[in-house]
């Protein structure tokens, strides 16, 4: 009996390891992903695993799982992983191998592309600058030292992948592999000529030999070559796009969920209702696979942004910088998918769908199985302006808004439509850390400082030099962002007495410039020529240059050979005679600041005696360019994300506990116009849209993410490395937070709110039912009909509690008259912690020699507040009395 169940057991073990890591053949055809025999739709999401910490990925990766993804794509960041040639780094959040790992476990697909020139909005699009340095190489062409590293490279990410299980196939989660990156975009591969055609050819080769066993795409490659499946980027993909082989099936690789943002720019949104819109379109139209680009953008740590890149890569993606739901888009584009994977037997199956035009912009597409006579329906409207009204018969009468598409289950229900948001809309805030929790350690940050040592170069002395100006990648393999240049030059006293000159031509991005050891200014700009008066003293003159890169170019066709740096010409001229052009004096060059070889950023570096407190010195420097600050904090409690508000500090660079958190730069403003504009879904979203922006006339980036996993409870160190001058005495720690909540519903509908963990609703901060207009989330007013009881309805219902739902009738607000609009209901409320308290309890017992017991109770809701005593436990005893005190926190 013993005997038969072991070996029932062993093979039920047997079984479960073929079952549970079972290799799976990945195949595809025109409608389908066929994975393990299994037609399937793809939802995935890009998750740039550098851009959080591996501490972070577990959830977010849950959080893609929950929102209805069932794939998480990533690129491979070469210059990440190998800075130096040949010098590896696969450790903290460059453990791909343990991101993918926990795509597997958590039961999701992978889509792995490798590039590697990957763009991203990632410092020189992923490509490390040692490889530029190499004479005669040129990226992404038919250039052998190029393709050699290249392929290099990406057999070695493979052979990672492969020793690791990773491809379907050997029971990985990896179902499709990308080959280079958006070659095929208009502006790039034509300009490479046979040359770049020999490469693609080339890149689909090298692939195909790796042998990995699931198919490889090219993004944005109409002419891929077989058997590479090309794929789509961009806002939108609909029936006009096609694979350029029928046998493939269509893919979004890139369905922008926002846009990125450069320094100095206003945060541009895209709206759940029109992403919705885009990716219920393209699964009309028979799309196989979208890949949400970004799901979840996160922070450009480092050095690692490109070319001008905020240090925030949040992208208005489903799941902010810091993971946390972006609301309503991560909800709205759940629905959605769960809408259409009803759908998913009958997309894959095959079976061609028909269309039929109703005109004006609506388009009704029917999936259907003639043998069993299932169907599915999508009912869309482009027009931008004007609602449909469609009768189909027997399956019912829709209201289809402007700019929506309807999923129709059965084509005789409406299951979900894109513009009719039902997930509320969350507003995130920043949250001082409260001032109760700092008695004995209030937020006043004491600060310590050291000057930027500057001696050797503003006298001219570098480490090599040559008799001409460098390319700035050339000169520092861009091991730093500040390369100097120094020359000097003898004045024979001609020229003391004139109106002179200093141009500097520079292609960027900062250019700080010292003539005879002083600071006469700085610029900043893609491409500029810095131009400023200067005085000469007699004899021999020091020129000393800073010029400074934030990230390097990602993109476009030669991107690689963009020069940076000061490109010259550096001349001095007054407004006639002299003109003296000195690019082609000596100069002297030094890669780096002299804190970054102390590396002062590290807390532990031997040179922290080099700190300066206030006792030591009077005042603290502000608004004095190059200075280091350090200063300790204690941790904020809890687990909401932390970020450092830098607002006051000019540009540089922060790190805590020596961990970069990226470079800030809160002195650079964005326009204050154009954020009042009424956010409106409908009508094409496009690249650098004014369309839905917020942040006017305030920095681009004021908070910085430090994520929890570089904290400790007390004692960590912030250092700052201010460039331009700025103040630290604002600089303050706060935690991110749901504020309010707000939602819209239709008569007829629940309107339903929600706070989270722990909070309730503290205040009805907007109610109104009738024809209110604007966004939540933006601004919301007040239209030309609304019920006097508005408010009150929604206290009555909403007010002390964590969730509450109204339904929206004139039975609930009053009978209004609004004319012939569709009345509607919006609140927002504001979500407050619960008040909790801690009980400090004490307890004395009399009789036998005198106890005296004390403690303090868990976090008690107000509520909950009731002290009860058994007194049988007690008896034993005898007499006792009890003291207690409650603490409010
Ligand atoms: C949208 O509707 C308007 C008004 O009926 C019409 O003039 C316009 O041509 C429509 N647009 C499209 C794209 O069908
Ligand atoms: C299924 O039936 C519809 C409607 O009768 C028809 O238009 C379509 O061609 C049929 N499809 C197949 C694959 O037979
Ligand atoms: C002095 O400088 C001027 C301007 O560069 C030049 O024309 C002139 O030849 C110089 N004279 C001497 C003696 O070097
Ligand atoms: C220098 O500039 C000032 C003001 O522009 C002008 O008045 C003066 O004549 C100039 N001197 C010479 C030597 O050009
Ligand atoms: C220029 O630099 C040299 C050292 O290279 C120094 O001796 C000299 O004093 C400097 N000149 C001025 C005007 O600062
Ligand atoms: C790369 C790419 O596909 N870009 C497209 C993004 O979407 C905008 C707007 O739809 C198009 O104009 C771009 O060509």
């Amino acid at each position: 009996m013993w005997k038969s169940l072991i070996i029932l057991l062993s093979a039920l073990a047997l079984l479960c390891t073929i079952r549970c890591i079972s290799a799976v053949t990945v195949d595809y055809d025109s409608t389908a992903m066929i994975i393990g025999g299994e037609r399937k739709l793809i939802f995935s999401g890009a998750i740039h695993y550098p851009r959080s910490t591996a501490q972070m990925w577990p959830d977010l990766i849950q959080k893609a799982k929950d929102g209805g993804l069932n794939a998480v794509e990533t690129y491979i960041f070469w210059n990440a992983h190998e800075p130096r040639y040949r010098q590896y780094k696969f450790d903290g959040n460059l453990d791909f191998i343990k991101f993918f790992k926990l795509i597997q476990e958590a039961g999701l697909y992978a889509i792995l592309r490798i590039g590697p020139y990957v763009c991203a909005e990632w410092n020189y699009g992923g490509v490390p600058v040692w490889l530029h340095n190499i004479d005669g190489c040129e990226f992404r062409t038919d250039n052998e030292i190029f393709k050699n590293e290249m392929q290099i490279f990406t057999t070695k990410i493979v052979d990672m992948c492969k020793q690791a299980n990773l491809f379907a196939p050997q029971g990985g989660p990896i179902i499709l592999a990308q080959i280079e990156n958006e070659y095929g975009n208009w502006e790039v591969m034509d300009k490479y000529g046979e040359a770049g055609k020999a490469y693609l050819k080339w890149c689909a080769q090298m692939a195909v030999a790796q042998n990995i066993g699931v198919p490889w795409i090219m993004c944005q490659q109409d002419n891929a070559p077989q058997p590479m499946i090309n794929t789509f980027n961009g806002f939108y993909v609909d029936e006009k796009k096609k694979p350029n082989d029928p046998k493939s099936p269509k893919m979004f690789t890139e369905n922008w969920t926002g846009w990125y943002t450069k320094w100095g720019d206003r945060i541009p949104h895209r709206t759940a209702e029109d992403l919705a819109f885009s990716v219920a379109r393209f699964y009309q139209f028979g799309g196989v696979l979208v890949n949400y680009y970004m799901y979840h953008g996160g922070t450009n740590f480092g050095r690692t942004s490109g070319l001008y890149f905020l240090t925030s890569y949040d992208y208005d993606a489903p799941l902010d910088e810091y993971g946390n739901l972006n609301q309503p888009k991560w909800g709205h584009l759940k629905e959605l998918h769960a809408a259409i994977k009803l759908g998913e037997k009958l997309l894959t199956s095959g079976t061609p769908a028909t269309t039929k035009d109703y005109g004006n912009g609506v388009q009704l597409t029917t999936y259907s199985d003639n043998m069993t006579g299932e169907r599915f329906c999508f009912l869309s409207n482009v027009n931008e302006t004007q609602d449909a009204s469609i009768d189909l018969q027997q399956d019912g009468k829709y209201i289809v808004p402007a700019w929506s598409v309807s999923v129709l289950g059965g084509c005789n229900k409406e299951i979900y439509n894109t513009a009719k948001v039902r997930t509320q809309t969350t507003i995130m805030v920043k949250k001082q850390i409260d001032d109760e929790d700092e008695i004995e350690n209030p937020t006043q940050l004491s600060w310590m400082w050291t000057f930027e040592a500057m001696k050797d170069t503003l006298q001219g002395k570098g480490k090599f030099s040559a008799r001409q100006l460098l390319e700035q990648k050339r000169a520092s393999f861009d091991h730093s962002d500040y390369l100097w240049y120094m020359t000097s030059f003898d004045n024979n006293g001609s020229m003391s007495s004139e109106n002179l000159t200093l141009h500097v031509s520079t292609s960027g991005q900062v250019l700080h410039a010292y003539v005879n050891g002083k600071l006469i200014g700085y610029q900043q700009g893609y491409v500029f020529e810095y131009k400023s008066p200067i005085s000469l003293v007699p004899g021999r003159n020091n020129i000393t240059l800073l010029s400074v890169t934030v990230g390097l170019q990602n993109y476009g066709a030669f991107f690689d050979k963009g020069p940076e740096g000061v490109t010259g010409p550096v001349k001095l001229t007054d407004n006639d005679k002299i003109n003296i052009d000195l690019s082609s004096n000596t100069w002297n060059y030094k890669v780096g600041l002299n804190g970054e070889v102390k590396r002062l950023h590290d807390p532990y570096s031997v040179h922290a005696r080099e700190w300066k407190a206030l006792e030591e010195s009077n005042e603290l420097p502000v608004n004095r360019p190059m200075v280091w600050y350090k200063t300790t904090f204690r941790a904020p409690p809890g687990t909401e994300p932390v970020v450092v508000d830098l607002l006051g500090m000019g540009k540089g660079h922060a790190w805590v506990n020596g961990n970069s958190i990226g470079r800030f730069w809160p002195s650079e403003i964005a326009d204050k116009n154009g954020c009042d504009v009424e956010c409106d879904y409908r009508g094409k979203y496009v690249q650098d849209s004014t369309k839905c922006l917020t942040n006017c006339g305030i920095p681009s980036q004021r908070w910085y993410h430090i994520p929890r996993s570089f904290l400790t409870p007390e004692n960590n160190i912030l250092i700052l490395f201010e460039e331009n001058g700025g103040d630290p005495s604002q600089v303050s720690f706060q935690t991110v937070t749901l504020g309010s909540i707000c939602a819209k519903a239709n008569e007829g509908d629940t309107l339903e709110l929600s706070c989270q963990s722990g909070k309730i609703i503290s205040e009805i901060e907007f109610a109104s039912f009738g024809d209110p207009k604007g966004t939540c989330g933006r601004i919301l007013q007040q239209g030309s009909c609304h019920a006097a009881k508005s408010l009150s309805v929604a206290e009555q219902a909403c007010v002390g509690k964590e969730s509450c739902s109204i339904s929206v009738s004139t039975a609930t607000f009053g009978s209004i008259d609004c004319g012939f609009i569709t009345k509607r209901l919006a609140v927002q409320a504001l979500c407050e912690d619960e008040i909790v308290c801690i009980l400090q309890w004490s307890v004395e017992f009399r009789q036998s020699s005198l106890v005296r017991q004390e403690g303090t109770s868990d976090r008690i809701p107000q509520s909950g507040l009731e002290l009860t005593v058994d007194p049988s436990e007690n008896q034993a005893y005898g007499d006792f009395a009890i003291a207690k005190s409650a603490l409010w926190v």
